[in-house]
């Protein structure tokens, strides 16, 4: 136990030292689960992931589809709101931004926001230009394994930090959606779940956007 607690804050050292802590956070080095609600059951011979709002064709994918996809693999730091981060996470999944640039997805020219829809309702909203970067993963895979129910299997998106933290610019974790089923292309911007409860719109956790207005002290 104590040895843990050692190792958890030589780790934390390390990683601050390396300037890959933002500020007001601490490191796990447990995969917390983190989510409104129930876990939602998921039975794959109906599921579907659409494509729809500004795009210039709408596309449903099966998982079979949506498997046949070029995947990705890649190795993220991930910020929660709820002040804990966890480094050097391995995923994989399949590239927004590599549909778009590979022409499989077509944004209209109006398009500047997604939404991401989940199960039960969960939405979250971003600029199209931050879901298109390379941090920003529709991923089926954590550590070589499907996502377990609790992390979003079979689809999520996700948004980390790269250990070169510089660019491109990240995300609190919430910005991903668990248990995804659709991607909204829109030209107005519209409000998701934790950003209609108040959280920030952007979230970037190196500039500490935890909540929109006000004093982020006085809300907890
Ligand atoms: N569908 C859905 N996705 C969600 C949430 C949620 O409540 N529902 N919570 C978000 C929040 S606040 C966090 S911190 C992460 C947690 O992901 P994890 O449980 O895999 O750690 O999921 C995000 N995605
Ligand atoms: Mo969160």
């Amino acid at each position: 136990m104590l040895k843990k607690v050692l190792d958890r804050r030589r780790a934390e050292e390390i990683v601050r030292a390396e300037n890959r802590l933002p500020p007001g956070q601490s490191l796990t080095n447990k995969f917390p689960v983190l989510h409104y609600g129930p876990t939602p059951r998921v039975d794959l011979d109906t599921w579907t992931l659409k494509v729809f709002g500004l795009v210039e064709e709408e596309i449903t994918w099966t998982w079979e589809e949506f498997n046949k996809l070029p995947k990705t693999k890649l190795t993220m730091d991930l910020h929660c709101v709820t002040r804990w981060s966890q480094f050097d996470m391995d995923w994989e999944g399949v590239s927004l931004g590599q549909l778009v640039r590979e022409g499989i997805i077509k944004p209209k020219s109006e398009a500047r926001h997604i939404i991401q829809h989940c199960e039960l309702g969960y939405t979250t909203n971003t600029s199209m230009e931050l879901v298109l970067q390379d941090n920003f993963l529709l991923a089926t895979h954590y550590d070589g394994r499907p996502l377990t129910p609790d992390h979003g299997y079979p689809l999520r998106g996700l948004i980390g930090t790269f250990a070169d933290r510089s660019e491109p610019k990240s995300a609190y974790l919430w910005k991903g959606g668990k248990w995804l089923r659709g991607l909204e292309f829109r030209a107005d911007d519209q409000l998701g779940f934790w950003e209609k409860a108040g959280y920030h719109n952007e979230a970037d956790p190196w500039q500490e956007q935890r909540f929109s207005g006000g004093s982020w002290v006085n809300r907890f």
